[in-house]
């Protein structure tokens, strides 16, 4: 059956997935935004619903020092006699292990690790449970390391050995991203090359022993950096699953790169067929491509329109480090969101701010908004965030006693668009295009007026490349006070469905 790539749109990196039985979970890096740890299920492999988020408490990471692209990295999820464990790497804290009998419901208090590198992985085998990471051996040169482990309470139980040096074994060049899997009498160990960019690809050996020797294969597994026409950059970092028909697939991370740069989505989601020959995983012609065709039994649907219910806070809404929980108030049918004097500029801010990755390149933001501001530069309305570094915001803001709509990005080297406001509630409309985004505007029940256009973020605003464009709400002001912003709605259609 034919499906559409991504499976998930926007930023959502390092996918990792097992199956339980008919039921497949998946889990993806959440980096400087809170909850941490975004959870999917599915039953068919290419229909995806959020149930929660591996990190829902804020005291247990450091949080609060997450800067741009930092924070949570690369997950792993597996399961194992009736335990799901999702292992992933804290930047400035180290690896760690949560566990829970049901994803849907909560997540233990992580368990901290003593194994460097990043990307760790597990594997339960005959009775043992391993874990790897890309630490380096004695001798500094990249590697994959393994150790025996304690998965409730984290503990090393033995020492760490290096299992395999990469396929580029005289220069690797971010070795990354290892998995093993115990799979017919081998034990496959996949990882990521090449750096997450353009020289992106995935790379396996197998040994028959979990400590090795490992034999690489002598073909790359995925990469599309030889594949210029596939509307594709920078697949790698992925992790296989067989279905209960007993088919394999991949999900990977990739991007759909704009015509100059690599993609302010950030890295999405994608799935791959997976067939063996000669005992090696084999995807297609080695590439990834939007249009596939697999052994799938459900149709891939339409994405819905995602609305806001304030009645509770939805596991989508991602927030900023470590959030200030008393500036947000969901009151059932509303929200109001007191404006925080920490602004989405400070590089460590703590800003009232909640978003979702933007889903695609066409794509329509839309929120009611009633503000009457009360003090020079107080603000509420939209933002389209990448990075401290790298915004556009649009909102209703005070400025020398007057109410205003306004458009500001960071930076400082763009000219704000403002114009005279009505007092009470007006609708915000971002509408997303290739080209960039249009800005419009409401008040009571009157058209829609055009604000503006604006081109698209760049790459410097996206840092790294790590993460993806946000859209959503968020309020700050210059001297805290009494104000409150009432968020009526909040809504993203894609408006180019596939
Ligand atoms: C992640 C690494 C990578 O840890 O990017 O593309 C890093 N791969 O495996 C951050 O997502």
């Amino acid at each position: 059956m034919r499906y559409e790539n991504p499976i998930l749109r926007g930023f959502h990196p390092d996918p990792s997935i097992c199956r339980v039985e008919k039921d497949y979970y998946l889990v993806t890096s959440s980096f400087e935004y809170f909850p941490g740890l975004p959870v999917y299920h599915s039953t068919d492999l290419v229909n995806w619903r959020q149930i929660g988020n591996c990190i829902e408490r804020d005291h247990l990471l450091p949080y609060e020092t997450a800067a741009a692209g930092q924070g949570m990295w690369a997950p792993t999820i597996r399961y194992h006699d009736g335990m799901f464990f999702v292992t992933a790497t804290f930047q400035g804290y180290g690896n760690f292990i949560v566990h829970s009998e049901n994803p849907a419901a909560g997540w233990s208090e992580p368990v901290s690790v003593n194994m460097s590198g990043i990307d760790p992985s597990l594997l339960f085998d005959g009775g043992k449970a391993y874990y790897c990471t890309n630490q380096r051996g004695e001798d500094d040169r990249e590697a994959i390391s393994l150790a025996e482990i304690d998965p409730m309470t984290g503990d090393v139980l033995s020492p760490a050995r290096v299992i395999w040096h990469g396929m580029s074994e005289d220069r690797p060049q971010y070795l990354e991203a290892p998995h093993v899997y115990s799979i017919g009498g081998w034990y496959y160990l996949l990882a990521a090359e090449g750096g997450t960019r353009f020289n992106h690809m995935i790379t396996a050996a197998r040994s028959r022993s979990v400590w090795g020797p490992y034999t690489s294969c002598d073909r790359l597994i995925l990469t599309n950096r030889y594949a210029k026409n596939t509307g594709i950059a920078g697949s790698g970092h992925g992790d296989l699953v067989e279905d209960q028909q007993g088919n394999w697939w991949l999900v990977h991370l990739a991007t759909r790169p704009d015509e100059a740069w690599y993609s302010l989505l950030g890295r999405e989601t994608f799935l791959l067929p997976v067939t063996w020959e000669n005992e090696w995983p084999v995807i297609g012609d080695g590439a990834s491509h939007l249009v596939c065709e697999g052994p799938l039994w459900a149709r891939q649907k339409p994405i819905e329109a995602w609305r806001a219910d304030f009645s509770l806070r939805q596991p989508q809404w991602l927030f900023l480090r470590k959030p200030r929980w008393e500036n947000y108030d969901f009151q059932g049918n509303q929200l109001l969101l007191t404006p925080s004097a920490d602004h989405l500029s400070d590089p460590l801010g703590r800003p009232t701010f909640l978003a979702l990755p933007q889903m695609d390149m066409d794509c329509t933001v839309e929120a009611e908004i009633s503000f009457d501001p009360m003090y020079d530069g107080s603000e509420a309305g939209l933002t389209i965030y990448i990075a401290d570094y790298g915004y556009y915001t649009f909102c209703k803001r005070r400025e020398n006693g007057s109410s205003t709509l306004a458009v500001d990005r960071s930076g400082g080297t763009f000219q704000p668009i403002c114009v005279p406001a009505k007092d009470g509630a007006v609708h915000l409309r971002i509408s997303a295009a290739k080209k960039g985004y249009c800005l419009s505007y409401a008040f009571n029940n009157e058209a829609f007026r055009t604000l503006t256009l604006v081109p698209p973020l760049t790459a410097d605003d996206a840092g790294k490349g790590f993460t993806g464009t946000l859209m959503g709400l968020y309020a700050q002001c210059r001297n805290s006070g009494e104000e409150k912003a009432k968020v009526i709605s909040f809504s993203q259609i894609l408006t180019a469905n596939r």
